[in-house]
């Protein structure tokens, strides 16, 4: 049902003025005295426990990078450690009261954020739990190195196990967290509500916002928070990620129970740095990071600063969010102030900043502070707080002395066949539903839909029965094969979720949507703010959590602004996990034509450039459904590149056109569209039409028999059927409307001239669109590959059609002048 929403002139162009709430600055000022009715004595001692579990994991740390020993241990990290010194109140207040199905998101600096949620989640899981987690994670690979000189508790036990895979993951061992595979900035533990953490700034800002989204969607219990540093607060993903996280739709337009905001915090730990820049006072000029809740929304996003050299104070204003968003009134912004002593990484010598001003934050140590204020208030004593102290300093040693011996904690063989990341790149699981106990909301029945009751008067084939070719208008197009998919599959999976600019009333981009909006709550199928990073980012989050969903970006040169969530999240995430998640996003790029430079170019190979994505490109309307139906039924991240010049394109090439039900074109197999034998014409996309074309004329004026295949999938790709074709005609030219220069085209052809070097009669030729901006559609000719193009290449580089003259320069001198001129 489209919405009505109408701009009320006179409203509009009234004069007033906008007037701000104000927002409150380290309000509470409680002390534990004041606080002991609302903790048990042992709640607060394990609050000072806790943070100097931390201290101490950051103190060895600190002490194997500078001296490369702690405590007689001996090892050498190479790899990074952005440490936490001084930061322990704040993660310990903010985890104290979240519980496992409260989902932590982090940055760079997070070791002291993981261990103070893993440390709250093994108090509040009882023995059982723990131990089914422990025994059930990666096999029990972890408990079985910490299990071996266990003599307490299984909360002791569970403390262990937290420390050892955390710090065996920072040092990259099999036994890690991650199984070595994510390390010291990715770091994370799922079964505690420890989600990814992330070593791009400000990347958890749109992704956890996407995580959120997940848990509004699916109705799952708890919150979200993104744990961002205060310079990062300037990130792209974060302030896409904010808008995303405070539509107004949310409470405006969804339906119940889905109204309301997200269960989103989005925290700031605000130490005053970035590596050495300082946000308030430099690089920023919102002086009180807070302030940025009021640019966002009414409520100012419930924006607060609080104190977190204070962990009473954080855990309050936890609580007192929580709340917030409980009624449906998130999400919120915390500006949490701390301080880190460690430099931003244990080489940094500080040089940005006075001694005097980090002895100054010392003066007020958190730990040093608390422990003071339990002994002021009664709860211990200074011989509880020693021992407190000594014991945080045993189990450091203890996970230290495991992590660091090779014997007992050897890294991944990465040299093998069918070594951890051959294996874990891809989940490649076939999976219909991401849940299939629950079934899956939608308005109408499927058979109601007007838009397929119309399809069902078109035709499932380009051609009639008598074999003639049918308008295009009469028949089922790649827009509507993709929408037969799609809609198919919001019928089957309850997790899936459709979004991105204009999806909604608009109908999608092309078109591709219309008759979605009729079927589907806005929970389902929603417009996004023109946010492409946050488009991407958020699907990722909602991924990580377990959904499936499918966005969208209207032009693949958009792309460029969701380069860090699709090179560097969608792309990676599965690995880092070392197999422990999923990754089922589809992401549609459509490649554009007609509109000029910034609207009309082909990104593919930037795509397939980045290892973890699987890209597919087809260019008829059966492959199209058939590879939706793979990607939306498969649990890896797909780059579904579809081209503008075909989304009415018809079938005819299947017999019979279209098949009306569910089928898979499986990943990575070309298709040979046509047989021949003297050439073969290796397309992406849509120049499989342009090469029929030149074929047809090669055939009919030179004799040239041609075979045709249609790549459909760029990663993977199985060589197989392109080399067999190669052996029977031993020549091979290559078209795509990619710029020719480091296209998939090149490596397709570096790899069949390295496969079938001694089939080949002369090297192959590859034919892309010229190195040049795409020209306005007027002179667009001149830019992409056309059956003249080819017609030319194959003269000049591959057999010498007899009497023919080449259109236009394409000889080898031509080629070496372009890229000595880098066109
Ligand atoms: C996108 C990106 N840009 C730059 C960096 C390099 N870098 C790492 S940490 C950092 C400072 C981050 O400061 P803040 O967000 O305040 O977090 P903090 O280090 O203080 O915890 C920078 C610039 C990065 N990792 N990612
Ligand atoms: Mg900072």
């Amino acid at each position: 049902m489209p919405k009505s929403q109408m701009i009320d002139t006179d409203q509009v162009r009234k004069s007033g003025f906008i007037e701000f709430k104000p927002i409150p600055v380290n309000q509470y000022a409680k002390t534990v005295k004041d606080e002991l009715g609302r903790y048990e004595a042992d709640d607060l001692i394990r609050i000072q426990r806790d943070m100097m579990i931390i201290r101490a994991f950051e103190t060895m740390l600190n002490e194997i990078k500078l001296r490369g020993s702690y405590e007689g241990i001996e090892y050498s990290h190479k790899g990074p450690a952005h440490l936490s010194l001084g930061q322990e109140a704040a993660a310990v207040g903010q985890a104290y009261h979240l519980g496992i199905d409260d989902h932590i998101y982090g940055s760079h600096r997070s070791h002291g954020e993981i261990l103070a949620k893993g440390l709250s989640a093994i108090e509040k899981l009882d023995d059982e739990t723990l131990m089914s987690v422990m025994t059930n994670y990666f096999d029990g690979q972890c408990l079985g190195i910490v299990e071996k000189d266990a003599n307490g508790s299984v909360k002791d036990l569970a403390t262990d196990f937290l420390l050892y895979g955390t710090l065996a993951e920072i040092f990259g061992r099999e036994a890690g967290f991650n199984k070595g595979m994510g390390g010291s900035m990715h770091a994370f533990f799922t079964p505690f509500g420890i989600y990814p953490n992330n070593a791009i700034v400000g990347g958890s800002g749109d992704i956890s916002v996407g995580a959120a989204l997940f848990k509004k969607v699916n109705q799952k219990r708890g919150i979200v928070i993104g744990n961002i540093g205060d310079a990062a607060s300037s990130c792209g993903p974060v302030w896409e990620g904010l808008c995303l996280a405070t539509m107004d739709q949310y409470k405006k337009l969804w339906e119940e129970p889905y109204r309301g905001g997200l269960p989103l915090i989005m925290n700031f730990y605000n130490n005053f740095y970035g590596m050495g820049g300082q946000p308030c006072g430099e690089t920023m000029g919102f002086e009180i990071l807070a302030r940025l809740g009021a640019a966002l929304n009414v409520e100012q996003m419930h924006a607060e600063r609080v104190d977190g050299y204070n962990p009473l104070a954080v855990a309050d204003a936890i609580l007192r969010k929580r709340e917030i968003i409980e009624r449906g009134d998130g999400p919120v912004l915390l500006d949490t102030i701390t301080y880190r002593y460690s430099g931003h990484s244990p080489s940094d010598q500080s040089s940005y900043r006075e001694k005097s001003e980090i002895e100054a934050w010392k003066e007020h140590d958190p730990i040093v502070h608390f422990a003071g204020e339990l002994i002021g208030a009664g709860v211990c004593q200074q011989s509880r707080i020693d021992e407190l102290e000594q014991q945080a300093g045993e189990l450091i040693v203890r996970a230290c002395k495991k992590a660091v011996d090779l014997s007992v904690s050897p890294r991944a063989d990465l040299m093998k066949k069918h070594c951890l990341l051959e294996s874990t790149m891809y989940s490649n699981c076939k999976i219909e539903s991401m849940e299939p106990d629950r079934k899956p909301e939608t308005l109408l029945g499927i058979d109601e839909n007007p838009r397929l009751k119309a399809l069902a008067n078109r035709s499932r084939s380009g051609f009639d029965e008598n074999g003639e070719r049918l308008r295009d208008t009469r028949c089922i197009g790649i827009r509507d094969a993709l929408f037969e998919a799609i809609i198919d599959r919001f019928y089957v999976d309850p997790t899936l979720i459709a979004y991105g600019e204009e999806n909604r009333d608009w109908g999608g981009a092309f078109a591709v949507y219309r008759g979605l909006t009729e079927a589907l709550g806005y929970h389902r199928l929603f417009n996004t703010p023109i946010s492409e990073g946050a488009i991407a980012g958020s699907a990722v989050g909602y991924a990580l959590e377990g959904g499936r969903a499918l966005v969208a970006l209207m032009y693949c040169d958009f792309l460029g602004r969701a380069g860090d969530e699709v090179f560097n999240q969608l792309s990676k995430w599965q690995a880092m996990s070392g197999g422990l998640l999923k990754m089922p996003v589809v992401l549609r790029v459509s490649v554009g034509s007609k509109y000029g430079a910034q609207h009309s170019q082909d990104w593919t190979s930037m795509c397939a450039h980045i290892p973890g994505l699987k890209v597919v490109f087809p260019a008829t309307p059966y492959d199209a459904k058939g590879l939706m139906y793979s990607a939306l039924t498969g649990t890896d991240p797909v780059v579904f590149f579809e081209s503008q010049r075909l989304y009415g394109q018809p079938e005819i090439f299947v017999p019979g056109g279209v098949p009306t039900g569910q089928y898979e074109v499986p990943f990575g197999e070309p298709a040979i569209r046509k047989e021949g034998k003297d050439l073969t014409i290796l397309t992406i996309g849509a120049t499989l039409y342009r090469a029929i074309e030149a074929a047809q004329e090669l055939e009919a004026k030179y004799g040239i028999s041609c075979e045709i295949i249609d790549a459909r999938s760029i990663v993977p790709f199985n060589y197989e059927k392109v080399l067999d074709s190669v052996k029977k005609t031993h020549k091979i030219l290559l078209t795509s409307d990619a710029c020719e220069r480091g296209s998939c085209l090149q490596t397709m052809a570096a790899k069949i001239t390295r496969f079938a070097f001694d089939e080949l009669d002369a090297p192959p030729v590859v034919l892309g669109a010229r190195n040049w901006i795409t020209p306005p559609d007027e002179v667009e000719d001149a830019f992409f590959p056309y059956p003249d193009d080819i017609i030319d290449a194959v003269h000049e580089n591959i057999i010498p059609l007899k009497g023919y003259t080449v259109k236009r320069d394409c000889s080898t001198a031509d080629q070496i002048r372009r890229s000595a001129e880098g066109i």
